[in-house]
């Protein structure tokens, strides 16, 4: 079968599961990304291609929930050299700031160029004449590149949904030009922040030595490139009318009286990652507790933990210390039955998480560098009436449109201390001012809305190709 639009990401948006009768089957797992592009990709029929996750080499296209999804297999080397080494053992740590220290090795580098150009010839396969095809993410930087050279009639558009870090830091890699010239293989580059669409396009003036102009990129060849922001957001009005059904809500109260009852909640949701600051905002709210401006009677905090890449040696590190602080915050504040923290390493539904976005008085989302961090957009999107704080990071591509949170810098212990007190003792006036303000902003800019400038601006790129790609039909113009 061949499409006239292709995705392609690191992983399909499904996951493999053992059904009731036991057989295996798939579930789509849900996600900003799945929705954003269901629409789009239902009009124009087209595929995903993504890796299933295993190591499973005998899969065939298929069918789910309407979707036409085309499987890649990893094997056990790949997996270690591809994925846990070059993406997020090199260019996870790189792209964030160096959070912690990249490594870089030449045989993840080879098996990262061996991987990119496997998912380059599937797409050049199911592509149609004259097709869209639009890539995803850190993973896959030399896709656009190795498809433009087999298959040169095609659109092609890339998202990074991480940070483009600055020239500074990019040049640590040794690779550096061979991923500069795999993006410049795309017509249109989008960046989460203007502010890595610049470092971009400086780097390709710099290093590369193309002349460019604006957002613009001039090839030998006589290709435009164009690199530009498109802020990722969430499905605003969805994600808000499932929090406002009964059982969300009933939820919510449960989940109140389970923690007994305190004045206020906090909450914290992330994947365990270095880049999401977790330890460093419980250690805030622990010294909060021990200056004695509150206690377990008056607040408590929740901390969803998702298991992520538990393969990497950072990652275990990680989960060992903020385990080992929550164990000691909680001897020193806890009380039987009631602990200071309450630390769930574990995922759960999309319903669970709205109740407990519900629930929560103040969010705290405190990266020391995040693309864009959909989960404090998410929080806002829960709280319909205009209740509940925000202490989100400075750092977070999301602090550039909810300004109305209280903003903080991470790296600063004694500010993030003042934060968090401040949304503690916050007025519902001053609270609901805030959550206007801020639901506004991602009403007004939502997922749909993403999708369809990032669409629109790459169909508009200069270029000679002529296939136009069916709009979807928007049923919330306003959205
Ligand atoms: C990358 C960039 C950028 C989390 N736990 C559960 C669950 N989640 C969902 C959240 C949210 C998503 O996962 C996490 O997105 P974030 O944006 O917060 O962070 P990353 O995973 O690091 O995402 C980031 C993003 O890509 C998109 O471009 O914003 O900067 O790092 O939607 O709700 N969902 C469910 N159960 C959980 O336990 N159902």
């Amino acid at each position: 079968m061949q499409a006239d639009l292709v995705v392609v990401a690191n992983r399909l948006p499904v996951d493999r599961v053992t059904l009731g009768d036991g057989s295996r089957g798939w579930r789509t797992s849900p996600g900003g990304l799945v929705t954003a592009i269901e629409p789009v990709l239902r009009v124009n029929d087209g595929v995903w291609i993504g890796w299933t996750g295993g190591t499973d080499t005998d899969l065939e296209p298929f069918e789910h929930d309407g979707f036409h999804l085309v499987p890649m297999s990893l094997s056990e080397e790949e997996i270690e050299d591809y994925y846990e080494g070059f993406s997020n053992g090199t260019l996870w740590p790189l792209y964030h700031d160096l959070v912690a220290k990249p490594e870089f090795h030449r045989e993840w580098w080879d098996s990262y160029q061996r991987v990119n150009r496997r998912f380059a010839e599937k797409a050049a396969q199911v592509a149609a004449e004259g097709a869209t095809v639009w890539v995803h993410d850190y993973q896959l930087q030399l896709v656009p590149a190795y498809l433009r050279e087999l298959r040169p009639d095609l659109k092609i558009g890339f998202y990074l949904h991480i940070p483009f870090p600055p020239g500074e830091l990019f040049q640590q890699l040794p690779w550096r030009r061979q991923i500069i010239e795999g993006l410049l293989g795309a017509d249109l580059v989008g960046f989460q922040l203007a502010g890595g669409a610049a470092n971009f396009i400086r780097l390709v003036r710099q290093r590369v030595g193309h002349k460019t102009h604006k957002d613009l990129v001039y090839l030998p060849d006589g290709r435009t490139v164009r690199a530009a922001p498109y802020p990722i957001s969430i499905d605003a009005a969805g994600l808000e009318q499932l929090a406002q059904t009964p059982a969300v809500e009933e939820r919510a109260k449960e989940i109140r009286e389970s923690l007994g009852n305190p004045r206020k909640i906090f909450l914290g949701v992330d994947r365990l990652d270095y880049t999401k600051g977790i330890f460093a905002r419980l250690r805030a709210f622990s010294e909060v507790m021990a200056d004695g401006h509150f206690d377990v009677e008056d607040a408590v905090f929740v901390q969803v933990a998702v298991p992520s890449r538990e393969q990497v040696e950072h990652y275990r590190m990680l989960r060992d210390e903020i385990e080992r602080l929550v164990g000691r915050i909680n001897g020193d504040y806890g009380r039987i039955g009631q602990p200071a923290i309450h630390y769930l390493h574990s995922s759960y539904p999309r319903e669970e998480m709205a109740a407990l976005y519900r629930v929560a008085d103040i969010m705290v989302v405190t990266p020391y560098r995040d693309g864009m961090n959909l989960v404090a957009k998410e929080y806002v999107a829960c709280r319909f009436e205009d209740d509940g704080a925000l202490v989100l990071s400075e750092f977070a591509g999301a602090a550039e449109e909810l300004r109305q949170a209280w903003l903080v810098n991470p790296y600063d212990l004694n500010g993030m201390k003042a934060a968090l007190l401040a949304a503690y003792q916050a007025q519902p006036k001053e609270l609901s001012r805030r959550m206007r303000a801020m639901r506004r902003t991602i009403k007004q800019h939502d997922v749909a809305a993403w999708a369809a400038s990032f669409m629109t601006e790459l169909a508009d790129v200069p270029g000679n190709h002529t296939k136009r790609l069916r709009p979807v039909r928007q049923s919330h113009p306003s959205r």
